[in-house]
């Protein structure tokens, strides 16, 4: 394919004419109300959510301070200790089975508002989350009679109103991995999404209008950092779940510390992507593609540390830069995208320090040519050779598409080199040896390792960290585990 120059909208190597999405097949309101007690409540806030690969304001959402947090809590306490909560497992299966054929049915537009309110490739969207969405509702519909059997002999029972706060890079999965076991097990929920991306969980609200949800059985509270606070900080509530960065995380432990609060925390991380030189070489660059660039490098468990055998690092790193030159950063809603946009300003502004901070502290930066676009926020997809263990971009997250490469000789080396870091979520290892493989799995301080793959989630499979990547688990029956009293 001939080589073009990029276009004003594109970043493009390669003659693609434009494959957009369309919108035309939905409505997106110009103005939403908070999901309280199965009726849309009026905030005495609003704030504008804002699309972020063009800088256009999307619609209007509703800020709920205390009060109508309070309200949320009220209304799902009485209805986990009436219409919901009284509801044979039986009952509530059937409610989750008719919310998962409803967002199959609505997926598409999921897709295309998910694109647009947070910047990922609607390629992501329609082929990865929204899927992925219905799975987790599918899956846990399936649980709701059958807990007596996942843990047998006790008779588990559920927590009550659980309290829900989550980031903005996987705005609808997010919500799918809460709300739907903690329905499954009998709860009920007050759920607070991301500043930044409460457009498809307003419209999952609708979904669960649409399947005649009992009222109050899941409450959305859209707002910011103050709202997720007065939720976490609400005397009625009996359990928090929550996914977002490590610091809030260790806020929230600080604020329930001497309540009887359960809780579960998925926090950040900073995996390890490690290959061995007998590894297949073009799958391997694929995978370590996918791990960091990938939602934009936005996800908690990107492999944002690539970790090369010091015998095929050139051969890697050649390849990787001829890869990265194909890669198209653009539109969210053409489909020929690969990267979409940065989710906010405010995070682009922290991925430029970082990368920085990098530059500063002599890494090596290499970044492919091309022009960005001109509207909203973008950033090239980057990696950084000579790294050193102690250099900011190999020990914070930077949670953007940028990759730092180091290498090693031995696989004692990798692992040492790897563990270090105070985070353990997740990891990858590419080899052709399975007992390389066995060795190193089990070595990774991380919750979450894949072999020969990376980036591959399922509702069946608990998803979680140590140190201070969080504690508990979601997904799978350890999941489970974690909305129910024994
Ligand atoms: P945070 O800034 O921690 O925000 C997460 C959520 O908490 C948002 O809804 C946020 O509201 C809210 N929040 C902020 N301050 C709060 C407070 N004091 N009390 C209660 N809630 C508060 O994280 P983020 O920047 O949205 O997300 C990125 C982070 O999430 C990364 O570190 C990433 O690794 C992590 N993450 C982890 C996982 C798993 S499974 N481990 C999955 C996805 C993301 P606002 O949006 O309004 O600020």
């Amino acid at each position: 394919m001939a080589k073009t120059e990029p276009g004003p909208h594109n970043f493009v190597f390669g003659n693609y004419a434009p494959a957009r999405e369309s919108k035309d097949h939905f409505k997106i309101k110009k103005s939403y109300d908070l999901f309280i007690g199965g009726k849309w409540v009026k905030a005495s806030k609003k704030f504008e959510t804002i699309n972020p690969a063009t800088g256009e304001v999307i619609a209007k959402v509703g800020e709920a301070g205390k009060k109508e947090v309070g309200q949320a809590v009220k209304a799902a306490r009485k209805a986990f200790e009436g219409e919901w909560g009284q509801l044979s497992g039986a009952e509530r299966g059937k409610y989750l089975f008719r919310i998962a054929r409803l967002i199959q049915e609505r997926s598409r537009e999921l897709a295309v508002v998910e694109s647009m309110d947070g910047g990922k490739p609607i390629r992501e969207s329609r082929d990865v989350d929204i899927p992925l969405v219905a799975a987790h509702f599918f899956y846990h519909a399936g649980w709701a009679d059958k807990l007596d059997y996942a843990f047998p002999g006790v008779k588990p029972k559920p927590l009550g109103v659980v309290g829900q706060v989550i980031p903005w890079n996987f705005p609808l999965l997010m919500a799918a991995w809460k709300i739907a076991p903690a329905l499954a097990c009998g709860n009920t929920v007050v759920l607070k999404p991301a500043e930044t991306t409460p457009l498809t969980v307003l419209k999952l609200a609708e979904i669960f209008e649409d399947a005649g949800l009992p009222p109050g059985t899941v409450n959305i509270v859209t707002g910011a950092g103050e709202t997720g606070q007065a939720l976490i900080e609400h005397p009625d509530v009996d359990k928090i779940a929550f996914t977002g960065s490590t610091a809030v995380g260790k806020a929230i432990r600080r604020a329930i510390a001497g309540t009887d609060k359960k809780f579960t925390l998925e926090l950040g991380g900073k995996a390890a992507n490690i290959v061995f030189e007998d590894a297949p070489i073009n799958e391997a660059v694929e995978g370590i593609l996918n791990g960091i660039f990938f939602n934009q490098g936005h996800v908690c468990c990107a492999g944002s540390r690539l970790f090369v055998q010091e015998s095929i690092a050139d051969k890697v790193i050649k390849k990787l830069k001829k890869r990265m030159e194909t890669l198209i950063v653009g539109d969210p809603l053409d489909k020929n995208t690969d990267i979409g946009a940065i989710n906010s300003a405010e995070q682009l502004e922290r991925i430029k320090v970082l990368v920085k901070a990098g530059e500063r502290e002599g890494a090596c930066i290499w970044q492919p040519e091309g022009r960005l676009p001109r509207k909203g926020n973008w950033f090239k997809p980057t990696l950084f050779t000579e790294c050193a263990q102690s250099h900011r971009i190999v020990q914070e997250e930077i949670f953007g598409p940028v990759l730092a490469i180091q290498t090693f000789r031995t696989p004692q080396e990798a692992l040492e080199k790897a563990n270090n870091t105070p985070y353990g979520l997740s990891g990858g290892v590419w080899t052709d040896k399975g007992s390389k493989i066995f060795k190193m799995t089990t070595g990774l301080k991380a919750g979450v390792v894949w072999a020969n793959t990376f980036n591959k989630f399922d509702p069946t499979s608990p998803f979680g960290g140590y140190k201070e990547s969080g504690i508990g688990r979601e997904g799978g029956v350890h999941g489970l585990a974690a909305y129910l009293n024994f």
